[in-house]
Order: structure tokens, then sequence, then C-alpha cells
């Protein structure tokens, strides 16, 4: 008997585990014909903003960044996209970096279609233009092999260049894979399961996680996966990258 007062999802002072059976629905303003699944945000300590928007056929996405850039990448199903003038077609796997005052508009969408959305305030950086919109698609010909154990594979979703703050990475593990130490960093994490299963360590907890699972890592939260099961364990992330260490 399943029991509704079980579940795998946490909550904790630097980490978080969020399984999509406790989610429950945000409205927000010029997301309509959508549920909108507030994932990762400041409530929780965070300096990201993670969610989850999945769209009826009615559904649409619309809006213009402010103090934050949004990342969107498509999860499920397809839709149109125009984002600062230009439009285009996106299905699953497909992205578009929406930078700091532009606008953004999804609409005709496949019902069931979602949306996975990383924000982050912006940091300019003096002497580098501030990016432009950057569109692209999930690509494992694009994801070298990651400190040097072919069982890992990470694809970085956008340019690694000073003027971009955020990176966005598709991290897969092949059978047997695992990080080769525990990681102990400055940057935070916000991140969705894509494929598979695995366990990951946070902060010395042991949490079994799987496909539509997302985890928060506050900065120094400290973080170690291994795949599990049959198939590869595949996870989408975001990392505040390329900005000095003190803000002051
Ligand atoms: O880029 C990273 O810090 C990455 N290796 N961390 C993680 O997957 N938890
Ligand atoms: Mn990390």
């Amino acid at each position: 008997m399943e029991m509704s007062a079980l579940t795998r999802s946490v909550v904790k002072r630097n980490h978080a585990i969020i399984a999509p059976d406790g989610y429950i629905n945000s409205n927000v303003p010029g997301w309509t014909g959508c549920t909108t699944n507030v994932i990762i945000n400041e409530q929780m300590g965070a300096r990201l903003c993670q969610t989850l928007i999945t769209l009826t056929e009615a559904g649409r996405v619309q809006g213009e960044t402010e103090a934050s850039q949004i990342f969107f990448y498509v999860v499920q199903g397809g839709c149109t996209a125009t984002v600062a003038g230009e439009t285009r077609a996106l299905k699953v796997g497909e992205y578009v970096y929406v930078p700091v005052g532009q606008r953004y508009d999804f609409s005709q969408p496949e019902a069931g279609t979602q949306l996975l959305t990383f924000h982050k305030v912006y940091e300019p950086l003096a002497g580098h233009a501030t990016p432009g919109v950057f569109w692209g698609e999930r690509d494992f010909s694009k994801a070298p092999i990651y400190m040097n154990d072919e069982a890992l594979r990470i694809q970085e979703l956008l340019p690694n260049e000073p003027g971009f703050d955020m990176a966005v990475n598709i991290f897969t593990y092949g059978l047997g894979g695992n990080l080769p130490m525990v990681e102990t960093h400055i940057m935070e994490h916000g991140l969705l399961y894509l494929e598979g299963q695995a366990i990951y360590m946070l902060d010395q907890c042991w949490y079994p996680v799987k496909k539509g699972d997302s985890i928060w890592m506050a900065p120094y939260c400290q973080q170690w996966a291994t795949a599990m099961g049959q198939e590869p364990s595949v996870y989408i992330y975001y990392k505040n990258v390329n900005r000095f260490p003190t803000v002051k």
C-alpha cells in the first residue's frame, strides 16, 4: 500500500531533494495555461531559481527578463519560442538562454510540454559585454570525457566566456560511473534528473534519486554521486561561474 505520508523529498539548510510527489502549483504572472512548480528559490536560502513548467495545449509563457537572466530547456514535448524578436521551433533537448532585458514568448506547445528554467541575477563584469541570446541543443557528441573517466561525460550548454556568470551542463554517468571525489566548492547547483537512477551524497547524507527529481546544493554542500541500475544516469545542472569570490 502506498502511504501518502512518505516522500523522498528533504529540505535542509544547505541542500534539498525535491521529488515530484510534493509539487504544488504556483501562479506566475504571464505564464498561463500551465502548472508551474518553483523547485528552488531564495526562500530556501538559494541564490538561483529553478522551475518546472508543464503546459496544456493552450499554454503560453511570456514576459521580459529584468535583473535575472533565464535559461529555458525543453524536457518534454515542444513549442514555438520567440526571444528578442527571433522565432524558432523548440523540441526535446533544445534550449534558449535569455539574457537580462529581453522579451520571451513560448507558445503553441504540444499538450504536456515541460520547460525547465534556471534564473540567476546577472552580475555584470567590467570590460566584458553582457551575453546575447543563445540557442542550442543537447548533443552527446559534444560531451567530452570528464576527469579521465570514460564513464563520465559533460556537455557545457553555454559558452565558457567571462561575460557569462552562469553555466548549465548535462552530466551523463554511464554504468558504473561515479564522481571521482567528494566535491567541496563555493559554487552552487540546481539540477534536474533527466534519465536513470543514482545515489547522491549531500553533506554526508545518502539519497536514492531518479528521473524527475531535483536537487539544490548550496555553496560548500559536499557532493558525490554514483549511477545506479541498468541505464545511464543523466542530469542537467546549473552552476554560478566566472565572478570574484567576494562581493565587496
Ligand atoms: O561542475 C560540477 O561542480 C559538478 N561536477 N558537480 C556535480 O555534478 N555535483
Ligand atoms: Mn559540483
